[in-house]
């Protein structure tokens, strides 16, 4: 198990579509199993694929308390099947956004059908964390970022934020 870089803004290829994955098979599951060590190890509670550069459809996720028993979870080609009208706010944050959090209203609860770690598939209602999360990650599966939720003036400001940092911390390096 490797743990891998994850990208931030702006690097384009967080803008890619990721494309379904036709078979859960042994590289799959080790790219699966790379992600949530990146995941665990940034530390974050979800990752999508295209974080680490990889435009497959595929989010690992765990929403367990630091208290508690780790509780992993895989999705691949995970789709929203129903969302509810009424809609909640969470404080949001990404991995390839970092230090930047922003409150975003989203459907309160929905269900979602995707294929586990065994290439099964399940399907699961969601509401709290995981709703607010899983819809996150979907995004990220189709090039979309929590600050594309916001105002043009507040997203141009964190986009600003995190080009002065990374150049910041890239000359550090140089
Ligand atoms: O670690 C994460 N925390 C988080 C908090 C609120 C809403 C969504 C998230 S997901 C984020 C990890 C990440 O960037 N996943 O794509
Ligand atoms: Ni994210």
């Amino acid at each position: 198990m490797a743990i891998r870089k994850i990208l931030t803004i702006p690097d384009p290829i967080l803008r890619k579509k990721s494309l379904t994955v036709d078979k859960v098979d042994k590289e799959i599951k080790s790219l699966m199993d790379d992600m949530l060590n990146t995941m665990y190890e940034a530390p974050g509670i979800g990752l999508a694929a295209i974080q680490i550069g990889i435009p497959k459809r595929i989010v690992v996720m765990d929403l367990s308390k630091d208290t508690e028993k780790k509780n992993p979870m895989f999705f691949v080609n995970p789709e929203i099947t129903w969302m509810s009208d009424l809609k909640s706010t969470y404080e949001e944050g990404c991995l390839s956004i970092p230090n930047q959090f922003a409150k975003i209203d989203r459907p309160e609860k929905c269900n979602f059908k995707f294929l586990d770690y065994d290439g099964n598939p399940k399907e699961l209602k969601a509401e709290g964390l995981l709703s607010t999360c899983i819809q996150h990650e979907i995004d990220h599966l189709n090039g979309v970022l929590f600050i594309d939720h916001l105002s043009k003036l507040k997203k141009d400001i964190i986009i600003k934020k995190v080009s002065k940092e990374k150049k910041e911390a890239e000359r550090v390096v140089v």
